[in-house]
């Protein structure tokens, strides 16, 4: 692939493209994955390529909650891995989160393969493999968790995947921080903090005000959390994805 010039336009877009590519290429992002970063893609352009305000007071409002947990997870798909791999490791060790691989596409070899890219970027304990335990009322591979993970968590990072996983893990009683630039997806619908902004620019975020929050109390942590309105952050979100203009 040929070098792209930062001063070019569309650099973070040509980049993030790039990155999938690659992920794809290395067998750790299904093929699949091409088109959900293109639906992702359409869905930044109106948004301007930026972070908005109310994205903004989510990834806070999702780090409080994350300091706030007793065991929070990162959940990691094959897209999530190609393009924020060790963005992640630093989320999680800003938190104290575990990272779980949970994938639609599973099979062994993408398991391994992305708990291998992961360890690459720095993660100790990649959870996701052992899968000992399932989601319930969910009958396709995404409800294969482990029981030490995502199973026994109370806040899940579920970035990148418009399903029904979202809307299972809620009823088992999960908070869940939802990544995703569709505000209208399913996940984002089912989220106690949705969170509509490019990952590429919503982790290293949230990893932000986590270390900005890291000595703040319980108290202040659950003010900012109960401060959070999760109906006006989807509004808002889709007020500014339908006055968007094609630029
Ligand atoms: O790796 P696997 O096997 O688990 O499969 C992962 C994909 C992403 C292929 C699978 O979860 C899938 O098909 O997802 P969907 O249903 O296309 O949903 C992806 C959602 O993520 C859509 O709502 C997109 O708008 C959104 N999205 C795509 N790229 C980004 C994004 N949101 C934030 N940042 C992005 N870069």
């Amino acid at each position: 692939m040929e070098e792209i010039p930062e001063s070019h336009p569309r650099y973070e877009s040509l980049l993030t493209r790039h990155r999938i590519e690659d992920g794809v290429e290395r067998g750790i992002t299904s093929p699949q994955g091409l088109i959900a970063q293109g639906r992702g893609e359409a869905f930044d352009y109106l948004l301007g390529e930026e972070t908005i305000p109310s994205a903004d007071e989510a990834a806070r409002a999702a780090a409080a909650q994350l300091l706030l947990a007793d065991h929070p997870v990162v959940s990691v798909n094959g897209n999530v891995a190609a393009l924020v791999p060790g963005e992640v490791v630093e989320l999680a060790d800003a938190t104290g989160a575990d990272i779980e691989v949970n994938l639609f596409n599973r099979t062994e070899e993408r398991m391994e393969a992305i708990a291998d890219h992961l360890r690459e970027h720095g993660a100790e304990d990649v959870k996701g493999l052992t899968a000992d335990a399932r989601i319930p009322g969910l009958d396709h591979e995404r409800a294969k968790v482990d029981a030490d993970g995502i199973y026994d968590a109370d806040v899940v990072v579920v970035p990148l995947e418009d399903g029904d996983r979202a809307e299972a893990l809620a009823a088992m009683g999960k908070t869940e921080v939802v990544i995703d630039l569709n505000p209208m997806s399913r996940s984002a619908q089912a989220a106690a903090v949705p969170i509509v902004d490019n990952i590429i620019r919503a982790v290293p975020n949230m990893t932000a005000h986590a270390r900005e929050l890291a000595d703040a109390s319980r108290e202040e942590l659950e003010a900012i959390v109960k401060e959070f309105d999760p109906d006006a952050a989807r509004a808002a979100a889709e007020r500014a994805v339908r006055e968007g203009e094609l630029a």
